[in-house]
Parts: structure tokens; sequence; C-alpha cells
């Protein structure tokens, strides 16, 4: 049913989930890999119906980073005319809701692409780290900024240039991660976490999304007027109107998403 050989796509409600799969490489991250999410998760994107996409691996590697077999015949050239790993952009660039829940290795690429998401649930077992410097190369889906954003530029430094591994508490205490919770519970607290997105009003959530991304690409006083202006276009919502009648009778809402 599904035209995806590397990751499986499915929908619960009003929410979906990937799943890399190929774990036999611990989901090293390939060209078909990057080509098959994002195209699975722009069409997510585009459907009204998807309030929130859950992006996850398996329990021993959420992905064990880029695919270095992939990779290691390439030459200068063939990196810079194919653009090497530019799609990976347009994963940042969904207006839905995304959380990665990553349970075991998230190195290299495997970091960076849970970077990539909006909210970061790691399991206890979860292990984060840039080793890319071990294998003589530096992180190349945006690590060394998000990386350096999430957890300030010591340890950012420090994971890159030594290429050592932080475990889930670290990773928390570091502000990389929003929570950790035990292995065997990831999976359905990221599908609850994004059950509670999705019924929010989906135009609403998007907003509060491009909101809070504009913290990380302006200043802080224009961020605020990006952010007064979304406030003030949220009263041309249904939902504004039906949220905030709903408080009023005390009763829930119910959104239409528009
Ligand atoms: N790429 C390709 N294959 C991989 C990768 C990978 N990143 N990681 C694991 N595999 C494969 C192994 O080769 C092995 O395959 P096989 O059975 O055929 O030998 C299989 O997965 C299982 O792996 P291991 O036997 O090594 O499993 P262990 O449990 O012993 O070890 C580790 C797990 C510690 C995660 C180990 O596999 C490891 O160190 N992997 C590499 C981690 C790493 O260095 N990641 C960073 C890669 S570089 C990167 O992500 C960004 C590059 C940016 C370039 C930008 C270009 C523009």
């Amino acid at each position: 049913e599904t035209p995806y050989e590397t990751i499986l796509v499915e929908r619960k409600g009003r929410t979906a989930l990937l799943t890399l799969n190929r774990p036999k490489a611990l989901n090293a991250l390939n060209l078909q890999v990057m080509h098959e999410i994002v195209a699975a998760a722009e069409e997510l994107d585009r459907d009204p119906e998807v309030g929130c996409i859950v992006l996850t691996g398996s329990d021993k590697a959420f992905a064990a980073g880029a695919d270095i077999k992939e990779m290691h015949p390439q030459d200068y050239m063939d990196m810079y005319l194919s653009d090497w790993f530019s799609a990976w952009d347009r994963l940042g660039r969904l207006r839905t809701p995304t959380i990665a829940a990553v349970s075991g290795y998230a190195l290299g690429g495997g970091c960076e692409l849970a970077m990539l998401c909006d909210i970061l649930l790691a399991a206890d077992t979860a292990v984060f780290g840039q080793p890319e410097i071990k294998l003589g190369v530096i992180p190349g889906i945006g690590g060394s900024q998000r990386l350096t954003r999430a957890v300030g530029k010591a340890k950012a430094m420090e994971l890159c240039l030594t290429g050592r591994t932080m475990d889930a508490a670290e990773a928390e205490r570091a502000g990389l991660v929003s929570r950790v919770v035990p292995a065997e519970q990831l999976l359905g607290e990221a599908l609850a976490v994004a059950e509670t997105v999705a019924e929010m009003s989906r135009p609403v959530a998007m907003m509060a999304k491009e909101a809070v991304d504009r913290a990380f690409e302006t200043t802080l006083a224009e961020g605020v007027r990006f952010e007064r202006r979304l406030f003030h276009a949220v009263f041309a919502t249904a939902d504004q109107k039906e949220g905030m009648a709903a408080f009023v009778d005390k009763r829930p809402p119910a959104f239409t998403h528009r």
C-alpha cells in the first residue's frame, strides 16, 4: 500500500506516525530515506486531517547517522553538484508540528534529524552526539547550528570536537530534549503529546510554531513584533471564537481547524 521502502507511515486519528525502518543499518540515513521521509512528511503536511507528525526509529536506534557507506566514495563535486542532504531542510519548513521520539542512538545525522523536529522526547536509553569528527567530517544537516542553539557553545563545541556522546539525562539537563521517559513508554507518550497538539486548532498551532521558530531567526524586538501580528491574526479564526466561547460557557471547545 505504501510507496516507501525505508519508512512506515501510519495514521492514528489526527496524528501521523513515521517510523524509520532500516533495522540492519541502525536506520542509517541514506538518500532514499531522506527522499522518502521528506515526501511522506510533505504529503501529510498538506492534509488538513493531520494535526501532528511523530517521527521515530527502533528501540536500539532512532538513527545511527548519515549512511557512511553511501558517503564514503563521494568526492567534492558529487557532493556539491547534488547539493547532498539539502532536501532535509524541507523537513524544517513543514507547517504541521512534529515530534521526534528518540530511543537508542541519535548520532550524527540522527541527532540532526531529531533536532529538525519541533518537540524532542527521549527514552532513558537515548544517546545523542555529533561524532562526525571521528570520521574526518563535520555535521552536514545543521548539527553545528541547531545543537549550539539548543545546548550552548561550550557543550556543542565539546561534542562536535571530541565526538563524545551524551545520555538522555545529560541531554535533558542541557535543554536538548523536552522530557525523558522510560523506554517502554516513549511511543505512547509521544503519541499522547501528538494527539493533544492535533486536537488544538490546526491554523493556530501552525502560528504558534511559526512564532517560536521565529525566535531562532531574528532579534527579540522583531520577534515580538512578529508574534504580536500573529496574535492579532488569530482573532480572524473561527477557532478563536469557539475556544473563548467554550471557556465562557464552561464546556470543551469544538475546534473546526479554521
Ligand atoms: N552508516 C552506515 N551504516 C551504519 C551506520 C551509519 N551511520 N551506523 C551503523 N551502521 C551499520 C553498521 O555498519 C552495521 O552494518 P553491518 O552489519 O553490515 O556491518 C550495522 O549498522 C550495525 O551496526 P554495528 O554493528 O556497528 O552496531 P553496534 O551496536 O556495534 O554499534 C554504533 C552501534 C555505536 C551506533 C555504531 O554503529 C556506530 O558508531 N555507527 C556510526 C555512528 C556515526 O559515526 N554516525 C555519524 C555518521 S556521519 C553523519 O551522520 C553526518 C555526516 C554529515 C555529512 C554531511 C555531508 C553534506
